[in-house]
């Protein structure tokens, strides 16, 4: 058997962690062979909650659940870790701003960033889900001068799964038969799901869609799918949510299946055109724990000015919170 991996989790009493934590727990996340350690953390008025959770997690006896340590602060909760999720964020309230909302989560994911610099594992591999995810994992990796940005991502598996479900949907195969979709720039409304790379048995797709239905019904569906389900079911989602962040961590830690790739939001390096600096969505390729861009995609126009659109989207949001940012 390995040696155990410690794994921190905010917002550990949350609704994607109670999906999350019993599929981590299970084995899903890095293998039948890999035992882990849980540090969860929470605010210090959800810790009866969270304590209820570590009950339940004891009550499964799993095999591969070395430890569960409960912690109502960062600093002691990210203590030699190796992963860390961050899953807890202020959300928005009654009458706030979305000014208001970016300072109240800079203000988290700094003392986040932090923490992480000073007390966790020097490899950590660190995801952000929290949103607005792409800025607040901006945050953190700016207040964590001794650990690489290449360590800090932001979650947008769940939008690249909800593109490949709509297309399996669409054209009737299997979601495991598509591969090369990918999803660009911020995880809100302004993203770009991209078929224009797709193929469904190894062919290329998107020369037999209707154009009219990727423009009008298919990326307007993929961008609002989190207000949809919310408008759904009356929460957002949680285990599709819960499920990307094990897809996320899995090929980072583990490598993307051969001739396919994955979209994970990670600090630009200029890629594509796309300004440096800011945390985007971009295709990515996974080997042996890091991550490649997948470069000399052909983008046409409109691909193109949907990057701007959404880049012009996270430059915006990082100048709001740049006074906060340490220089
Ligand atoms: P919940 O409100 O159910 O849980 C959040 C938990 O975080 C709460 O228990 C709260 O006490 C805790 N928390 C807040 N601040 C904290 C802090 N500073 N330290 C530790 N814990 C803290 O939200 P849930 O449905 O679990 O969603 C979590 C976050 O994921 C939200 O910000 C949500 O907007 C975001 N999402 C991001 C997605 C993505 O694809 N990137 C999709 C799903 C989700 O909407």
């Amino acid at each position: 058997m390995k040696r155990p991996v410690r794994i921190a989790i905010t917002g550990a009493a949350g609704s994607i962690s109670n999906s999350l934590l019993f599929r981590i727990a299970a084995g899903d996340m890095f293998g039948p062979d890999q035992p882990v350690i849980l540090q969860l953390i929470e605010r210090p008025e959800a810790m009866p909650a969270l304590h209820g959770m570590a009950m339940e997690l004891e009550d499964c006896a799993f095999p591969l659940l070395h430890t569960v340590r409960l912690h109502d602060n960062a600093e002691a909760g990210f203590k030699n870790v190796h992963y860390a999720i961050l899953l807890g964020a202020r959300p928005r309230g009654p009458g706030m701003e979305r000014k208001d909302l970016l300072s109240a989560n800079a203000e988290i994911f700094s003392r986040q960033g932090r923490a992480l610099n000073d007390h966790a594992n020097h490899d950590v591999k660190v995801v952000v889900v929290g949103n607005p995810a792409n800025t607040n994992a901006l945050i953190a990796s700016r207040n964590a001068p001794d650990l690489s940005p290449s360590q800090f991502t932001a979650m947008s598996r769940l939008d690249h799964n909800r593109t490949k479900g709509m297309l399996a949907n669409h054209t009737g195969c299997n979601p495991t038969d598509i591969r090369r979709v990918a999803v660009w720039g911020n995880h809100s409304a302004t993203q770009y799901p991209d078929l224009r790379h797709a193929e469904t048995f190894g062919m290329p797709v998107f020369p037999s869609l209707d154009l009219n239905w990727v423009e009008n019904d298919f990326i307007p569906r993929v961008q609002k799918r989190g207000a949809e389900v919310i408008a759904a079911r009356g929460q957002s989602s949680a285990a599709s949510a819960a499920n990307a962040v094990i897809d996320h961590m899995r090929d980072w830690a583990l490598g993307t299946p051969p001739g396919d790739f994955t979209s994970m939001c990670i600090v630009s390096d200029g890629s594509y055109g796309v300004a440096k600096g800011i945390v985007f969505s971009f295709p990515v390729c996974c080997r042996y724990g890091r991550y490649q861009i997948v470069q000399n995609l052909a983008m046409d126009e409109a691909s193109l000015k949907r990057l701007k659109t959404t880049e012009a989207e996270l430059l915006e949001e990082k100048a709001a919170v740049d006074h906060l940012l340490p220089k």
